[in-house]
């Protein structure tokens, strides 16, 4: 298992920097949902669950933070630490979040609206389905 990571073009110049992210173009689902998480205490992990469906791509577009990903026979370990890279993370994959720096502004693009049922929040109940 890698990590699957999208790299965005980067318009640049004396000015700073832009992405453009678009659905079905460099985003590879329609985009119906967009959140973002910030204000993460030290030692602090959010996550815990997979998807029965719903596919994100996780953008730091402000600081850094790691991620466990696990589909449920084998666990990655990734960081992201620039706006100008995603991480795609499909359905029935077990995240974690974990060492955010106190500036990390996490965005999420998701291809659903949020929906409680679409998760799998016990660990147990995610490795059954993966196998
Ligand atoms: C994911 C990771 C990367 C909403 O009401 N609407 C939303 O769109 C979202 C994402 C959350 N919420 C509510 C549900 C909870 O009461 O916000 C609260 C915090 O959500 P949660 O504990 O699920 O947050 P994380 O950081 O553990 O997980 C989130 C996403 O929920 C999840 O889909 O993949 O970020």
């Amino acid at each position: 298992m890698k990590p699957e990571f999208i790299h965005f073009k980067e318009f640049s110049d004396g000015r700073g920097g832009l992405v453009a992210l678009e659905q079905h173009h460099n985003i590879p689902f329609g985009i119906k949902r967009i959140y973002y998480i910030y204000g993460t205490p030290e030692n602090t992990s959010r996550g815990f669950h997979a998807h029965k469906a719903l596919e994100q791509v996780a953008i730091c577009v402000k600081g850094a933070c790691s991620f466990v990903l696990d589909n449920g026979k084998e666990k990655i370990n990734c960081r992201l630490d620039s706006p100008t890279i995603g991480l795609y993370i499909g359905k029935n994959i077990w995240r974690e979040m974990f060492n955010f720096t106190e500036d990390c502004v996490l965005m999420v693009l998701a291809s659903d609206f949020y929906e409680e049922a679409d998760y799998i929040r016990d660990y147990d109940i995610f490795l059954r389905a993966a196998s």
